[in-house]
């Protein structure tokens, strides 16, 4: 069997056990869109237009529900309804990073209950495969799946070489919920400390932040390449792109750059399925 990222999402689809990232897989397929669009605006107002806006386009919406100022739980009734009026999943990004027991109340509980409404979340590998216990006892039921900060976007940070590889190695210890990775490219050939761990036909889905058309970073270290870059280039299953959508002003023109990533990702993907 080749590689996952010379499959199809479709047939990675057919074979994904966990229900959250084979109802992505089948998103992505249905709607020819390998993009997820990170909403990071303030207001409740702006945040429900521009998923109308970009729902269409996308996947996945990735959210940072604690950013909301004037949030409230009529907010996930919305998103929701959007969810399923335009086919997508969403994916708070919660980066959770504390001792299992807490992160598991972190997300069950409190104002976001964040379980409750979202398919996939994240979590730092930093304290250990407790993290990952942690968070299944609470989303495996759910029929959630969990992705692990293998590596970032930004400038200088600490997740590259030893670090990555130990976020593979936690991960193929516990296929049954963590679906993938946040990285910068396929963790396949990640070395892992113990070989044993290794399923040939392992398949982690590789969501990737960083990714922007017209500019190369900002000014406090985000650095972007391009869809081509991370699909065709470096074999990535999800482009994850922020302002370089949203912050375009009007609706048309966020509209208009939702289909242009769409278009890119799209494009990269079927070049390297074709190779
Ligand atoms: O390494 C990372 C991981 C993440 S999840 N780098 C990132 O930028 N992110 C997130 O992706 C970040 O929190 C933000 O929500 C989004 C990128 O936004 P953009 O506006 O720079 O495209």
């Amino acid at each position: 069997m080749p590689s996952a990222h010379l499959q199809t999402y479709a047939q990675r689809a057919q074979k994904h056990a966990n229900p959250a990232a084979k109802a992505l897989l089948e998103t992505i397929e249905r709607k020819k869109s390998n993009l997820c669009v990170s909403v990071d605006v303030t207001k409740q107002a702006d945040f429900l237009r521009i998923i109308d806006v970009v729902g269409p386009y996308i996947c996945l919406v990735k959210t940072h529900i604690d950013i909301i100022e004037d949030f409230d739980p009529s907010l996930i009734d919305r998103l929701r309804e959007l969810s399923e009026k335009h086919d997508f999943l969403i994916f708070e990004d919660r980066k959770f990073a504390d001792i299992g027991n807490t992160v598991a109340l972190q997300y069950s509980s409190g104002v976001y209950k964040i379980a409750s409404w979202s398919h996939i979340t994240n979590a730092h590998p930093v304290p250990g495969p407790g993290i990952i216990s942690g968070l299944a006892s609470v989303g495996r039921p759910l029929g959630r799946g969990l992705l692990l900060l293998a590596e970032m976007s930004s400038k200088g940070n600490l997740a590259t070489g030893a670090y990555t590889a130990e976020a593979v190695h936690m991960a193929r210890t516990h296929r049954d919920f963590v679906v993938g990775f946040i990285a910068m490219r396929r963790m396949e050939s990640v070395p892992t400390p113990d070989a044993s761990v290794v399923d040939e036909d392992e398949d982690f889905l590789v969501l990737t932040p960083g990714v922007g058309l017209d500019v190369k970073g900002d000014a406090m270290g985000q650095q972007y390449r391009t869809p081509r870059e991370v699909v065709f280039e470096s074999g990535c299953d999800v482009i994850i792109v922020g302002r370089g959508i949203y912050g375009k002003g009007s609706d048309a023109e966020v509209q208009a750059q939702a289909e242009r990533y769409r278009k890119e990702g799209w494009a990269a993907y079927e070049d390297r399925i074709s190779t």
